[in-house]
């Protein structure tokens, strides 16, 4: 489906965490207003469903964000024609288990950190010369409502997320007078393998995080990255918090002891 030219058009865009539905919405968003891509993935050949879709050119990074080295030669080995990223999107990110802190698996804060984090925090690091050098770029960083709003079970998962949250405000503060836009996105509840992922491939248990109710879609997060990344160039989308009208803030818990 082509859409009608936007105010402004990023020509080369890099997205992190292709295979996932939030890295294939936000590539079929921008492939319909002619961008040409870079797609990172750790396994390739997941890409093949989504190549098959797109008919802008393609280029893909097979690397793990997480090894600093390999994004570091992959991005220093770009072919001209897709050298000068105009928008990067910083979706790679998961969360892993949602057991108490007490109990949560370490191997699973250092990769949720690692990836939510560092590698973002890295590959950002990497981009962020050359579009301060053109005058011109847009970092857009996925961040989650978990970044604001704590929740039990939360903990390293949250905490990345702020993470992303002030990191983006922080870059903000440093790009005034580049011409470089940077843009939080921090989604609340939207139906993907998200849920599956974080259980570890429970699908009941996953199912039930969308049940009777309406969240998000992959494509509703596409939408608020594009409106964000096509609006003129003199306009920043510093945060944008979206949710399902079915979602809200809970209230604070409180832990009673009746008198005996
Ligand atoms: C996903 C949203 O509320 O499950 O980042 O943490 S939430």
């Amino acid at each position: 489906m082509n859409h009608p030219a936007p105010a402004h058009r990023p020509n080369i865009v890099l997205i992190t965490g292709a295979t996932g539905e939030f890295g294939a919405a936000f590539a079929r968003r921008f492939a319909a207003i002619g961008s040409k891509l870079i797609l990172t993935a750790r396994k390739p050949e997941k890409l093949r469903p989504l190549l098959d879709t797109l008919d802008v050119p393609v280029h893909v990074l097979e690397l793990d964000v997480r090894d600093r080295k390999t994004v570091e030669a992959a991005l220093a080995a770009l072919p001209a024609e897709f050298k000068d990223i105009d928008l990067l999107i910083n979706n790679a990110g998961l969360a892993l288990g949602a057991e108490p802190a007490h109990k949560a698996n370490l191997d699973d804060w250092e990769v949720m950190i690692d990836t939510n984090d560092k590698a973002l925090a890295i590959i950002t690091g990497l981009v962020l010369p050359g579009m301060v050098e053109r005058g011109r770029g847009h970092v857009i960083n996925i961040s989650s409502i978990a970044g604001s709003y704590p929740y039990p079970g939360g903990h390293v998962y949250c905490a990345s997320k702020a993470f992303v949250t002030q990191f983006s405000l922080a870059l903000k503060a440093d790009l005034i007078g580049t011409g470089v836009r940077v843009t939080c996105i921090e989604p609340g509840m939207v139906e993907t393998s998200f849920s599956l992922v974080r259980f570890k491939g429970d699908a009941e248990r996953a199912a039930k995080v969308y049940a009777d109710t309406v969240p998000l879609t992959a494509e509703d997060v596409a939408e608020s990255v594009y409106w964000a990344a096509t609006l003129p160039a003199h306009f920043n989308v510093n945060r944008l918090e979206i949710m399902p009208t079915t979602q809200g803030p809970g209230v604070l818990a409180v832990h009673r002891t009746p008198k005996s």
